[in-house]
């Protein structure tokens, strides 16, 4: 039975649910037909949220990144900062709200040195990277000839002299931990991979058990340079490991609703760099949600609102919460609703896959479909055309799905580009990213669609609200009403059938 829109659990329905349990509804029970209330608290939810109150958090967090060296992100003042702005806006609007601290382990670089032929190059640790000995290493320069310079296979090693050097091999059709590990195999001491686009090259292994030798990025100009520079002396010294890291979530939960039947709402609040879209949309959305339900609303269920950190370095806040968590206490919540990037420039409209019909991941924990069904439905009544987004755990959803927590979310989509068939049904231009500017520092307050994120942010309202007054299509605990109705109507059958003329035997 998927929520309608108006939210409401007719009273006939509610009744009729009795009748199909084969309860027999005593006058008693009938009379309460007028405490079934239709009850519309996700429709007014979701009117109350628009986009002036929405955008307002958007302003914030963009002056908040502003006054802050321009960032957000998770260990800068910007986050702090905007942990400081939602826990306000939230306490203002009547939540108890705690700022519990994580930690998580970050790979840092603290020397990334890099000389041929005595010419300093700027050079960038890969993530996982081995170190250098202290003060580095001196080796000659050797480079994959033209045409197997991508160094995917080991054929592309015949030939090189590479025991003992630096070599350079450039990005390309394969993992950087595979180039360096056939590197290696061939000989290397360390490798240098140069960029095929323009900047920097931040890349990663992958994971610390992919490391091999020492590796570094070099931009597109650097390495074109070097690969006519077989043979030269080259300094390298990388240094680089572990470090522990403290952050925090700020939690916030309805004062009203069972605590054992939580429905729970995140977005990641940290950012790369000023990131409006990615997550200042998740964020503002779900704070605007939050504050007009009211810390007190008529729910069945408790809501708590989650703003994760770290989310950017590894799903770290979300993570943390999860596991600090006993087995009981993630009992307790019911389902877990995602909002990552609900504004994008180039919007797709993405529902989260819980039923895993698009094929692209498993499905979700049971109760997932319907969540996805939810929001599916709500946009359809609104005449948008939804497409599922596979889980592909690049969000803080991973961590309740592997613990069997049903989970659902929105997505107007980062670096994929839009199709065709898309900007058709969505407008839009095809063949450019949902969002161009997706981890790039001008991810600010002109990189956002404000139709798409007012459309979104009413679908958090809608579905948030209509959760917390009923999760019985997702893990089949019934609404208040209901269970009174039940209560009430097995009472009236429980009592002697002789005084009971009403009761209908046959
Ligand atoms: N991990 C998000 C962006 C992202 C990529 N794929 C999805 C799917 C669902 C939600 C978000 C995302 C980020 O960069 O913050
Ligand atoms: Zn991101
Ligand atoms: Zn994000």
């Amino acid at each position: 039975m998927s929520i309608t829109r108006s939210g409401a659990r007719p009273a006939a329905v509610v009744l009729a649910a009795c009748l199909g349990l084969g309860l027999v509804v005593s006058p008693a029970v009938a009379d309460q037909q007028d405490t079934f209330a239709v009850r519309s608290l996700p429709q007014d939810v979701a009117n109350s949220v628009n986009l002036t109150g929405v955008n307002r958090h958007l302003i914030a967090l963009q002056r908040i990144a502003e006054q802050n060296g321009g960032t957000r992100a998770d260990g800068e003042p910007g986050y702090d900062a905007s942990v400081e702005y939602v826990v306000g806006r939230l306490r203002a609007a009547g939540y108890d709200v705690s700022t519990p601290e994580f930690d998580y382990e970050l790979f840092v670089a603290t020397t990334e040195r890099l000389a041929v032929a005595g010419e300093s190059v700027e050079v960038e640790a890969l993530e996982y990277t081995p170190s250098t000995a202290e003060g580095g290493i001196t080796a000659p320069l050797a480079v994959l000839p033209a045409g197997s310079e991508l160094g995917c296979t080991p054929e592309d090693y015949a030939g090189v002299e590479a025991a003992g050097s630096v070599l350079l091999i450039r990005r390309g059709e394969c993992d950087f931990a595979l180039k360096a590990r056939l590197a290696s195999e061939a000989g290397a001491a360390a490798a240098l991979i140069a960029n095929n686009a323009e900047g920097s090259l931040s890349g990663t292994l992958g994971d610390p058990s992919l490391a091999t030798i020492p590796t570094g990025g070099v931009t597109r100009a650097e390495g074109d340079a070097l690969f006519s520079q077989a043979g030269d002396e080259v300094d390298f010294e990388l240094i680089a490991g572990f470090e522990t890291r403290t952050s925090r979530n700020v939690i916030a939960q309805t004062r009203t609703g069972r605590t054992d039947n939580v429905v729970l709402a995140g977005a990641h609040l940290d950012s790369v760099y000023a990131g409006i879209n990615d997550n200042g949309t998740g964020s503002a959305g779900l704070l605007e949600t939050a504050i007009q339900l009211g810390g007190a609303p008529d729910v069945d269920n408790a809501v708590r609102f989650a703003w994760w950190g770290a989310e950017e370095l590894g799903l770290h806040g979300s993570t943390e919460y999860v596991r600090s968590l006993d087995f009981e206490q993630q009992l307790d919540i019911a389902l877990y609703l995602n909002f990552d990037m609900i504004g994008s420039p180039n919007a797709g409209y993405f529902v989260l896959d819980g039923d895993g019909s698009e094929g692209l991941s498993a499905p979700g924990p049971y109760g997932s479909a319907q969540i996805e069904q939810a929001f599916v439905d709500y946009f359809s009544d609104g005449g948008v055309e939804t497409e599922g987004s596979d889980f592909s755990g690049r969000s803080d959803y991973a961590e309740f799905i592997a613990v069997g927590i049903p989970s659902g979310g929105l997505f107007t989509g980062a670096e994929g580009l839009k199709t065709e068939e898309q900007a058709e049904k969505w407008g839009g231009v095809a063949g450019e990213a949902y969002d161009p500017n997706y981890h790039f520092p001008e991810d600010d307050l002109g990189n956002v669609d404000r139709v798409a994120l007012e459309r979104n942010a009413k679908a958090v309202a809608y579905v948030t609200a209509a959760y917390g007054e009923s999760t019985e299509t997702v893990n089949g605990v019934p609404p208040r009403a209901e269970r009174a109705a039940v209560r009430a109507a097995t009472r009236s059958t429980a009592s002697s059938p002789a005084d009971r003329a009403d009761l209908v035997t046959s």
